[in-house]
């Protein structure tokens, strides 16, 4: 076959070449003219006026005026890392696609993270489904795996793309309100669609308050086809299982967070990767046989619907690693053009309506947004070479040397040639279709509640009530009383106990419709029982003057070897001096740090502190405790927890004994201690 040689990093390589650095160089205009003053404009005298022919500030300025591309329709709020992707073994037996086939090769990725409905600067822990779009730059070309954290869809078809996302973004009237999706039009789609039943259960629960990017799964959400070199397929999903674990907010924590840190997403990818770590996933995929098609309750290609993993299970088949930031955001992140329609050899769309409307508007959309040469910009480039016979248009970067721009041709020997497919020329899967033409939902697209209650009923009792609390806080947001009781009836056909809940605390009736009759359960779908880690979770260490030094430099050497992030805070960011000569200088003060910036709080105190500090103190342990978060306190603080009534809680450690740093591991290893309500 004739495979492109390997090449590890060479995404890295290639965005280099693009790149510049400014660094202790002359100022000069884009034309290399040396600039000796960039602060005053030329002009007819000291105090004016301008004069046009100042081509140096009519060329900044004019520049300025035209920095901004529009912003994604959708996911305009997004952060971007670059990694790379090796798979465990080789999947030929599925798929000739190169870049599964040998362990030992490195396949250079970008992962964009992104919240859907707000705007370019909305805050990014807002409840919201999160954007998880990949792009493998493989050695035959990009594969982008353009999916979201969560495992279905809204609607089936995508020519109600626009009306879903009209309803979910702020309303037009008032443009209100900003990425929330609590509002009128939101939940009077979500009433009128049935088949947004079983995403609405996802969408409320903690799925959409992620704890961060690190800790959320990822799906490629539509049924693909893996080929192999034989030409067989099958059908695939594809899932990426967070290393970090599934961890979400509060909401509480995550409405404050809005205001306290809106980059909190980006701020955390961003340091861990800047302290040398990675974020980690492995790829799962589900298989099914062609044969199998049809063998299921459900239809594979309708994106409401998911493979329950207890049925398909999911084989893990590799590793991304994320671990080098980008250089320039707006270079990178903001104009990568992510497009489910990028496949390479040995992966083929299905027939899955969604995605068959996908691959019109991604194109589309960075035409408009990028622009028509978008695919030359350094983040969208191949790694591998690529030829063809398009040409010009705005922006052109190629310099295509020579003649000939067409095929077929005989002056070049009709180059650029077709690739035979025996030797990695795409060849579209050949699917049987037959068909009248016709505008139909399939009779197979029908069930809208058989999933949506699968996942009630696998949710833990915690999971249970965040959901009821989240429903009651949306449709509490609901001016018109009609959307209301169209929610609850909605709501209630998927589970009674659950509308009812829900309805009585909004103020309406209860359901009167009548409950989905499933009754299985898939213990997959569930956040409860993550792997205990340590590793990155975040410390905050609160000290003020003569904190036992010996004791607190015990516990931040032992949260630091285990892989902890720890920062101290005090009462100013001076240097705070403990016992037996020990000191730290604070990373915050109680003025610019927060308790809601912290997985952890362990408060070291010091030797009689003022009221100012006792406060700060009792109110970062009161947030991380109604947060259902561990928390730390050594002997002298212990005051505090019982003024706030918390001695003995699980998850709260004083330490007293020598058994309090293993104990406070285990309870940093379960983050969350949800038994507290
Ligand atoms: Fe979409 C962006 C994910 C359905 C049309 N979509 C976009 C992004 C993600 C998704 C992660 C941001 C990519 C980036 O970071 O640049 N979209 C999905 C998923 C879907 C889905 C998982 C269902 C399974 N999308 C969907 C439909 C349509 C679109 C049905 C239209 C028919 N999506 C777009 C878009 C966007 C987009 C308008 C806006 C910006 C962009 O493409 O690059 O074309």
């Amino acid at each position: 076959m004739e495979r492109r040689p390997k090449r590890p990093n060479r995404k890295a390589e290639q965005v280099e070449q693009y790149s510049r650095n400014n660094y202790n160089k002359p100022l000069t205009t884009n034309q290399g003219i040396n600039i000796a003053n960039d602060e005053n404009t030329l002009k007819a005298g000291e105090r004016g006026p301008s004069l046009l022919e100042d081509f140096m500030m009519r060329e900044k300025l004019s520049h300025f005026d035209r920095e901004r591309i529009p912003e994604r329709v959708v996911h305009a709020r997004g952060y971007g890392a670059y990694g790379t992707f090796r798979v465990y073994e080789s999947q030929k037996a599925l798929t000739k696609a190169h870049f599964l086939q040998d362990p030992s090769m490195e396949t250079p990725v970008f992962l964009r993270f992104s919240e859907v409905a707000g705007s370019k600067g909305a805050a990014e822990t807002v409840r919201d489904v999160r954007g998880f779009a990949l792009k493998f730059y493989t050695e035959e070309g990009n594969f982008d795996l353009v999916g979201n954290n969560i495992p279905v869809f809204f609607i089936q078809d995508g020519v109600k793309f626009p009306d879903l996302i009209h309803a979910v973004k702020p309303e037009p009237n008032n443009e209100i309100p900003q990425a929330s999706t609590a509002h009128d039009n939101f939940w009077d789609f979500i009433a009128n669609n049935e088949e947004s039943a079983h995403m609405m259960m996802w969408i409320m629960s903690d799925r959409t308050i992620p704890r961060s990017f690190r800790t959320m799964e990822g799906f490629g959400v539509h049924t693909f086809r893996l080929v192999n070199e034989a030409g067989k397929a099958h059908f695939v999903k594809f899932h990426w299982k967070p290393k970090a674990g599934l961890h979400s907010l509060v909401w509480d924590e995550s409405q404050k967070l809005s205001g306290v840190d809106p980059d909190f997403h980006r701020r955390d990818l961003w340091n861990v990767i800047e302290a040398g770590g990675e974020a980690i996933w492995e790829l799962g995929i589900q298989v099914i046989e062609e044969k199998d098609e049809f063998s299921f309750d459900f239809d594979i290609l309708d994106s409401t619907k998911l493979w329950p993993e207890e049925e398909i299970p999911v084989r893990i088949i590799g590793e991304m690693r994320l671990n080098r930031n980008v250089e320039n955001v707006f270079a990178e992140t903001e104009q990568v053009a992510l497009h489910p329609g990028n496949i390479v050899p040995g992966i083929d769309f299905t027939d899955d309506p969604l995605l068959q409307t996908r691959l019109f508007s991604y194109t589309d959309t960075q035409l408009y947004r990028v622009g028509t040469n978008h695919q030359d910009l350094p983040i969208n480039r191949p790694i591998c070479p690529f030829h063809n016979n398009q040409r010009d248009g705005a922006m052109r970067y190629i310099v295509d040397k020579g003649k000939v721009n067409y095929h077929k041709n005989s002056l070049w020997n009709n180059t650029p040639y077709e690739v035979d497919p025996n030797k990695g020329g795409f060849v579209t899967y050949p699917e049987k279709v037959k068909g009248v033409k016709i505008r139909k939902t399939a009779q197979s697209f029908l069930n809208h509640y058989s999933q949506a209650r699968l996942f009630w009923n696998s949710m833990s009792s915690w999971e249970r009530d965040h959901i009821a609390n989240a429903f009651s806080f949306e449709l509490g947001k609901v001016m018109s009383k009609s959307v209301r009781k169209q929610m609850i009836n909605q709501i209630g056909r998927v589970s009674t106990e659950l509308a009812t809940v829900v309805a009585n605390q909004i103020g309406v009736n209860p359901p009167t419709t009548t409950e989905s009759k499933e009754r299985r359960i898939s213990p997959a779908l569930s956040m409860a029982n993550q792997p205990e880690t340590v590793q990155w979770l975040k410390v905050g260490v609160l000290l003020t003057e003569g904190f036992d030094g010996p004791g607190t430099k015990r516990v931040v050497d032992r949260l630091k070897s285990e892989g902890v992030q720890v920062e101290y805070l005090s009462e100013k960011q001076a240097k705070v001096d403990g016992t037996n000569q020990i000191s730290f200088i604070p990373d915050a003060s109680f003025l610019t740090g927060s308790p809601l910036l912290y997985d952890s709080i362990y408060v070291a105190g010091g030797k009689n502190p003022d009221a100012y500090s006792v406060g700060q103190m009792e109110y970062f342990i009161r947030e991380q405790f109604v947060h259902y978060k561990p928390i730390g306190v050594a002997k002298n603080v212990e005051p505090i927890l019982m003024k706030l009534g918390i001695v003995g809680k699980e998850g709260v450690l004083v330490n007293q004994n020598e058994d309090f740093l293993q104990n406070y591991l285990t309870a940093l290893g379960k983050q969350r201690f949800f038994a507290r309500t």
